[in-house]
């Protein structure tokens, strides 16, 4: 179906109408298809040779002389084409819809600016049309890639029109008190916020042959990364996403730590130290087999890890026990025994606790800045400062 103007929720009609253009009418991130919208003459655009549009129609007719309003299968492009469906709802516009995926709309909208047509992004047009605050909320939700952190990000445009409200009515009535653990408790939210959009980062870490590659096989359900007797086999850095509890978990799995490596493994883990220093979690991995490795494997300082101790099935049942050692967690990548305890376990470091429904939670570092300001205003109790910053957040 053919969109008329009305139907995009940020696109101004008439912003748009003057200079030739080739608007991109949908955010980016994963959907089924994309749209741009395209305003031009078209008596111009589609006749003269050195303006002509790649497109060819299955029905073998020119974009010109296919009927106004009508929707026209096609292939953008050789080499390869993409398939798109053309419909033209007057001579100053044409739509063209293709695959979702980025790279596809950003191939046509820049074979569309090789013919002078001006590209408008979905988020320019928002934001002219909807302003920051719906803008950054859209976007963000654009990557969440799981329903609790979408859920979260669907109440925030709300959630901050209402903070910034009571925010100025508490400063009008001086309650600077209650203002200030109000936004303390936002602030607390902070780590949560920028991981509603990004994938926590979980490294698994350990000596060689601890059974780290299979592991993070185990944890998320199917051969991603090399599983092998000889230590030494993970060399690069192996990631997976995936989610836990309704999470978005990145796991990295990375080369084994031990002193004499040479060459190629000792670059690996180079590599491993460096996503440690990142890591937003460790797993600490050691074989139930050689307990007294322990030692050995340290988190960096500050960064949350849990310890957990694999190849349990190889423990004689006389001598098991589901926690060794305080905080420590027994598992058997080979049998799936513990996997279940650990995903919880991994999710409860994440987030300790869950915001309830409408809580503000800050996810983008100028909402940080912003709560850091009102607080500094809060101290100098003044309430035009706080206006002012409330102001801002709203534009
Ligand atoms: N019995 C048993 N063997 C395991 C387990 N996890 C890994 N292994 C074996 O340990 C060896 C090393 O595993 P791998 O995942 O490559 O270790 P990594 O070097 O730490 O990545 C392989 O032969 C695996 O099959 C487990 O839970 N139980
Ligand atoms: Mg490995």
């Amino acid at each position: 179906m053919p969109l008329r103007d009305s139907e995009s929720p940020h696109c101004d009609a008439h912003s748009t109408a003057t200079a030739p253009s080739a608007a991109l009418w949908t955010p980016q991130g994963r959907g089924a298809v994309a749209t741009i919208k395209v305003r031009a003459d078209l008596s111009t655009l589609l006749t003269t040779p050195e303006h002509s549009i790649p497109f060819r129609a299955a029905n073998r007719k020119s974009l010109r002389d296919q009927s106004s309003g009508r929707i026209v299968f096609g292939y953008w492009g050789t080499d390869p084409s993409e398939e798109v469906v053309i419909c033209r709802p007057s001579d100053q516009e044409f739509e063209i819809h293709c695959h979702g995926g980025l790279a596809a709309a950003r191939r046509i909208m820049g074979d569309l600016a090789a013919l002078q047509l001006s590209p408008l992004d979905w988020d320019i047009q928002s934001r002219q049309a909807a302003g920051n605050l719906t803008t950054d909320c859209q976007l963000a939700l654009t990557k969440a890639t799981t329903l609790q952190t979408a859920s979260i990000l669907l109440d925030q445009e709300a959630a901050w029109r209402e903070f910034t409200e009571s925010s100025v009515l508490a400063a009008i009535a001086g309650q600077w008190r209650e203002l200030s653990a109000e936004i303390k408790h936002a602030l607390s939210w902070q780590d949560l916020g920028k991981h509603l959009w990004e994938p926590f980062r979980v490294v698994l870490t350990g000596r060689p042959n601890v059974g780290k590659s299979a592991l993070l096989n185990a944890l998320v359900g199917y051969q991603r990364s090399v599983v092998f007797d000889q230590p030494g086999t993970t060399r690069d850095v192996v990631t997976v996403e995936t989610a836990f509890e309704g999470w978005p978990v990145r796991l990295i799995d990375t080369a084994g730590l031990r002193d004499n490596a040479l060459g190629l493994e000792a670059a690996g883990i180079e590599l491993a130290y460096a996503q440690l220093a990142d890591a937003d979690l460790v797993l600490q991995v050691i074989d139930a087999t050689e307990l007294q490795d322990s030692r050995d494997v340290t988190a960096a300082d500050g960064t949350k890890s849990i310890v957990v101790i694999n190849k349990f099935d190889l423990v004689p049942a006389n001598s098991q026990s589901d926690r060794p050692h305080s905080g420590a967690i027994s598992v058997s990548a080979k049998t799936g025994f513990g996997i279940e305890l650990l995903i919880a376990e991994i999710a409860a470091k994440l987030v300790p606790v869950c915001p309830d429904g409408g809580t503000l939670v800050p996810f983008l570092d100028d909402q940080i800045g912003w709560l850091h300001g009102l607080a500094e205003a809060v101290e100098r109790q003044s309430l035009q400062e706080i206006r002012d910053i409330c102001d801002q957040i709203l534009r």
